[in-house]
């Protein structure tokens, strides 16, 4: 495959990119599980969400040691997830396996470690030896109990999916099967794409088997030592420095933009097609949104910049008023009992609690 992916039309890019890679081991299970709790909320007239969060990775080596990872702590994704469940949405969330979860965010990290939300209670007064039970302090028992007890009834009730992925060829099959498996919900589907999915990758041709080598590969292997030694240099893939050298070159190509086929192929007819746009620039960030929503032609793209994202976003639609400044107002940004700073949410945003930036009033 000499052509780049970026230059087919969009349904070729999609024929090649997906016959280049092994569908992912988990997808047939996925699958299933997707099918039955899409099936399930189809039977009760329900809107379903898609939501991604987190940042999707690209190995440089088929045997994956090195990897290049997108920035996304899925606080966008698992935050919003929790308000769409709110609004009585079910919700199959396709995340970045060991990011942030709807709920278990609340008291997941370093950050908010749920042991500093524990207390050992004192053991009773008749049997001192005895172990106390495990308490949950109670300074922070009304948050916590508020928060387990939307956990529950989003379990309870199998409103909640939870599907992860690692790599951006996960995620695209994922994403893909998805899509097409949400048919039978058609307007009642809506697409939530918060992941941060990477924009360039190794093809699966050019990729090395073996963890890339930082030393030349002696001729005569057998009974040498230097094999114990940490790096080894093959010089053998593209991706390799040339001899001698002690550079790794990395040579990209640009991932895709399956937005189009997710519009135009894999959605159901009459759903929403809600997207991100990350950017560190501001003179880009508008620009760029715009041009994402005029490229698919879908119906919402929020823009957010790096710096400010916990509490500002820009809606750009394709109907006035076009561009939308929303911000979570300064009071509620300081941070909750649980640590967690407060996110813009979409559907919180739709509620109209987020405050308009005072230049586009
Ligand atoms: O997960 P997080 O809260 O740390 O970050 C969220 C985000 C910035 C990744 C998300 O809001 C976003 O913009 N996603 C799309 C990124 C992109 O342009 O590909």
């Amino acid at each position: 495959m000499s052509a780049l992916l970026g230059d087919m039309e969009p349904a070729e890019a999609e024929s090649v990119y997906f016959n280049e890679y092994p569908p992912p081991k988990a997808l047939p299970k996925h699958e299933a599980l997707a099918r039955a709790f899409i099936d399930l909320h189809v039977a009760d007239n329900r809107r379903v969400v898609l939501v991604t969060s987190g940042g999707t990775t690209v190995p440089l080596e088929a045997q994956t040691v090195r990897f290049i990872d997108n920035f996304s702590a899925g606080t966008r994704g698992a935050t919003s997830a929790e308000y769409f469940l709110q609004e009585g949405y079910a919700v199959i969330f396709l995340h970045r396996q060991y990011s942030l979860l709807p709920y278990s965010r609340h008291y997941s990290h370093s950050t908010n470690c749920f042991l500093d939300f524990m207390d050992e209670a004192a053991p009773a007064a008749d049997s001192p030896n005895a172990h106390g039970s495990i308490q949950v302090r109670s300074e922070y028992q009304d948050e916590m109990r508020d928060v387990l007890r939307k956990y529950r009834y989003a379990k309870q009730n199998n409103r909640l999916l939870l599907l992860p992925f690692t790599t951006v060829a996960e995620y695209m099959f994922e994403l893909r099967s998805l899509a097409k498996l949400m048919r039978p919900l058609g307007p009642n589907a809506l697409f939530y794409l918060a992941a941060a999915v990477s924009d360039f990758f190794i093809p699966r041709h050019r990729m090395a088997e073996h963890k890339i080598q930082s030393s030349e590969i002696p001729a005569n292997l057998e009974n040498n030592s230097a094999l114990d030694s940490e790096e080894i240099y093959t010089g053998e893939n593209e991706t390799q420095p040339p001899k001698n050298s002690k550079k790794l070159v990395v040579n990209l190509d640009p991932v895709p933009k399956f937005l189009h086929r997710l519009v135009d192929g894999w959605a159901p007819e009459g759903s929403m097609v809600v997207s991100f746009k990350l950017e560190t620039d501001p003179s880009l960030l508008v620009y760029k949104a715009r041009t994402a929503l005029q490229r698919y032609s879908h119906h919402l793209v929020i823009g957010n910049l790096l710096s400010t994202r916990k509490w500002e976003v820009v809606f750009i639609t394709p109907d006035p008023p076009h561009e939308r400044w929303l911000r979570v107002p300064k009071a509620r940004r300081s941070k909750s009992i649980s640590g967690m700073e407060d996110q813009v949410g979409l559907a919180e945003i739709m509620k109209g609690k987020g405050e308009e930036h005072p230049s586009q009033m």
